[in-house]
């Protein structure tokens, strides 16, 4: 049996979860622990917008996934990609290693340049290290600021092509069911419009006095979820001793 810790630092509470037997073989309190941890996590990314875990067992992280995914009602869009740090001239250009190699990523919402980003991130250590941090920022704070019609108003674009388009998109987007999506990625897209310029000069210059929470996935098993569409995420600079770090990434909703 993989047993799960869910724990999320603002909720103060431990769901321990027990996956293996899922959906079958469930004892009472095998099933109670399922919907105590799945609870836990769905109420922490509404209410907080990401959800740190731990792996205890790192055997199963498919599992891990297709739990996550039937937790959060959105398909795999794709698996566990191992991301590891790596020198400039290493990596492509294009690429965040290549831009910013084992110094601090800046934050950004993944695949901003994309007209529909997925809607979760999930981060697994499969090698911790206690000194990388991963920043995370609630766009919320910034949306209460800046204000939700500028932003919506705030036309942006992909600052190369993206499958051979350069559509036009907002910092804030409304989508179904009243939910919206806020993109940032002041290196992957870039303003169009004076109403983007402005609002975009708005995000980089707040951003430095946002509140953030610094996660860490420090050792083997940790792990977090993050809410694409609400949190921006960073990456801390990775010091001699850390470039050993390996950390998995998996996406979770559409996304194109
Ligand atoms: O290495 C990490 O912790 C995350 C890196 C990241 O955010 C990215 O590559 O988009
Ligand atoms: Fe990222």
């Amino acid at each position: 049996m993989t047993l799960w810790i869910i724990e999320n630092p603002t909720f103060k509470s431990v769901e321990r979860l027990a996956l293996e037997t899922y959906p079958y073989q469930m004892d009472q309190g095998i099933q109670k622990a399922y919907e105590n941890g799945s609870v836990a996590i769905f109420e922490a990314l509404n209410r907080y917008g990401y959800c740190s875990f731990e792996c205890l067992q790192y055997a199963t992280p498919e599992k891990a996934l297709s739990f996550l995914s039937d937790v959060l009602n959105e398909r795999i869009f794709s698996t566990w990609a191992a991301l590891t740090p790596t020198a400039k001239s290493d990596a492509s250009p294009v690429s965040y290693s290549g831009m910013f190699g084992y110094g601090e990523f800046p934050l950004h919402s993944d695949m901003a340049n994309w007209k529909m980003p997925p809607r979760y991130l999930v981060l697994m250590a499969k090698r911790g290290s206690p000194s990388v941090q991963t920043p995370i920022v609630d766009s919320a704070w910034l949306v209460a600021r800046i204000g939700k019609t500028e932003l919506t108003r705030a036309l942006v674009q992909p600052r190369r092509p993206v499958r051979g388009m350069l559509p036009l998109m907002r910092l804030l987007e409304p989508r179904a069911s009243g939910q919206s999506l806020f993109r940032w990625d002041q290196t992957f897209i870039k303003p169009v419009s004076p109403a983007g310029k402005s609002a975009f000069d708005s995000v980089v210059n707040l951003l430095e006095q946002a509140p953030r929470f610094n996660f860490c996935l420090d050792k083997a098993g940790s792990a977090i979820v993050i809410d694409n569409w609400r949190m921006l995420h960073g990456r801390g600079a990775v010091a001699k001793d850390s470039k050993d770090r390996e950390v998995h990434r998996a996406y979770l909703g559409e996304a194109a």
